[in-house]
């Protein structure tokens, strides 16, 4: 399957499952699922024709594991990321590493100094165990910048972590103090 159909799909799958399934008249539950019969029949009427050869092929070539399957093959959800008010994952908690990367634009280190790190529209702030994926999402906004996050700290303190099914680490808000460059 050409790698830009996958890339654009993943992306209209990203938006919708996590972001804004009312955009094709979707229904997710409270665990992010959507029946993909309906995701079918909602982007076609949007003008995007969408198969499930398709749908599966962009949950198994996903570079970040971004979309999981039900076991009955009949729902999809996206395993992290979400803004959308209907979802609330319940992850379970998890001890952190010792330390946990987050990869941001240096426009932000100001603010992030002051407040620490903020969720912005998604549920958590994102945090990743390697320095190279941190590089590429800081990439995202303007000229990268990794820092460090004093997870197992943070933890002990009793901040709660979660990991989410595809390894990426969740968790409510990072105070500055335990943050370092
Ligand atoms: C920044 C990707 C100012 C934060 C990745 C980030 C991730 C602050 C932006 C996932 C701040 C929010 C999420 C503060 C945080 N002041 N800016 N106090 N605190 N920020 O996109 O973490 O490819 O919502 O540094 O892999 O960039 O989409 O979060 O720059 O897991 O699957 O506010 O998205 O996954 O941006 O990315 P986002 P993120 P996918």
């Amino acid at each position: 399957m050409d790698t830009k159909r996958l890339n654009e799909t993943s992306k209209f799958l990203s938006y919708v499952l996590r972001h804004e399934p009312q955009a094709i008249g979707l229904q997710l539950d409270s665990e992010g699922w959507a029946d993909i019969e309906s995701l079918i029949a909602g982007a076609a009427e949007d003008g995007r024709p969408l198969d499930r050869d398709l749908i599966q092929a962009v949950v198994s070539s996903s570079d970040k594991k971004r979309f999981s399957l039900s076991d009955d093959g009949l729902r999809i959800r996206a395993v992290q990321g979400h803004s959308t008010g209907t979802v609330s994952l319940q992850y379970v908690e998890k001890e952190p590493p010792e330390l946990l990367y987050h990869g941001t634009a240096t426009r932000f280190l100001e603010s992030i100094g002051e407040k620490g790190l903020i969720p912005g529209s998604r549920h958590h702030v994102h945090l990743s165990q390697d320095m190279q994926t941190a590089i590429a999402v800081g990439q995202r906004y303007g000229k990268p910048v990794v820092l460090k996050v004093d997870a197992l700290r943070m933890h002990q303190l009793g901040f709660k972590f979660f990991q989410a099914e595809n390894g990426v680490w969740l968790t409510d808000h990072v105070p500055a103090s335990l943050i370092s460059e």
